[in-house]
């Protein structure tokens, strides 16, 4: 019997998803995080972060369609759009998609992350290397606050609120950001699960609401996150998500679609309700 070889995220303290591994790629330490990136058999490449997955071969389109399309189709003209964590390229392979993109900047913390994506996740990190694109290593929080009046939509992608990524969940960062968009300018913030993480979401939410005109919510299934339902919060110096203005839809998307725009919007009350109501922060119990 050939030993078989599992890698479990406990994606709470008492739930886990498991993955069975054909292949341990990479496993390093930077000065940032712990790295790894397995071959699973189900999902094929994944790469995980301080022990949490952040995207895999078989379901990173859905994650980085609906992160990227959802704003660059609502803001009427993107022309330069600024992504913060991201350091897969995920993100920046979508927004390279459209031709009136002039200019798109990646302020990544961890160069290993690139590193890694370039060497072994060429699917997800091909457009590291368009030349509208440059890339600069600093902590995202530093970056934002040192801009003005720079973007027109600002896409946080950013890991758990946990260690290196906690600056990126909080007021003054969120402050930082919309100083940094331009009149008209669009932010979107990944704002993890309704399920597991909802005083969390709850208090991103609030904190973005209390500094853009408009702010809202919007979701979609990611099969390898917790609990497969994400969170994203899209805040609006201008036009509203809800009806698509761009003109330009890149072709062969795989999940966003305008349909799928507009719906996403939709929201189940159980998490319409967590956006305004007062969550407790223990976690619920699922
Ligand atoms: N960033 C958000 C991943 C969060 C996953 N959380 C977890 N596994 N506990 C994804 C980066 C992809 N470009």
């Amino acid at each position: 019997m050939e030993m078989e070889l599992w890698y479990t995220e406990n994606q709470t303290p008492a739930l886990g998803l498991s993955l069975k591994v054909k292949e341990t790629l990479l496993r390093c330490r930077t000065d940032f995080q712990e790295i790894a990136i397995l071959d699973t058999v189900q999902c094929g490449r994944m790469l995980i972060l301080d022990g949490m997955v952040q995207t895999t071969i078989a379901d990173e389109f859905i994650y980085h369609e609906m992160i990227a399309h959802v704003p660059l189709r609502t803001h009427p003209a993107p022309r330069s759009v600024l992504v913060i964590g991201g350091g897969d390229g995920g993100v920046v392979r979508e927004i390279c998609r459209y031709p009136q993109v002039e200019q798109v900047t990646l302020v990544e913390i961890d160069a290993g992350v690139v590193e890694a994506s370039r060497r072994y996740l060429p699917e997800i990190s091909s457009a590291l290397d368009d030349t509208r694109l440059e890339i600069i290593y600093q902590d995202g929080r530093e970056y934002v606050c040192s801009c003005n009046d720079a973007f027109d939509v600002i896409i946080v992608d950013s890991t758990e609120p946990v260690a290196i990524a906690e600056g990126l969940f909080g007021t003054p960062f969120y402050q930082g950001v919309f100083q940094a968009l331009k009149g008209g300018g669009i932010l979107v913030a990944q704002t993890e699960s309704p399920f597991y993480n909802a005083a969390l979401l709850q208090a991103t939410f609030q904190r973005i609401h209390a500094i853009f005109p408009q702010s809202f919510l919007y979701l979609a299934s990611v099969p390898t996150y917790p609990s497969g339902l994400w969170s994203f919060t899209l805040g609006t110096k201008g036009s509203s998500p809800l009806e698509p203005a761009g003109d330009y839809l890149p072709p062969e998307l795989r999940y966003y679609s305008p349909h799928i725009h507009r719906s996403s919007f939709t929201l189940p009350p159980f998490v319409q309700e967590l956006l305004y109501q007062n969550v407790s922060p223990e976690p619920p119990a699922f």
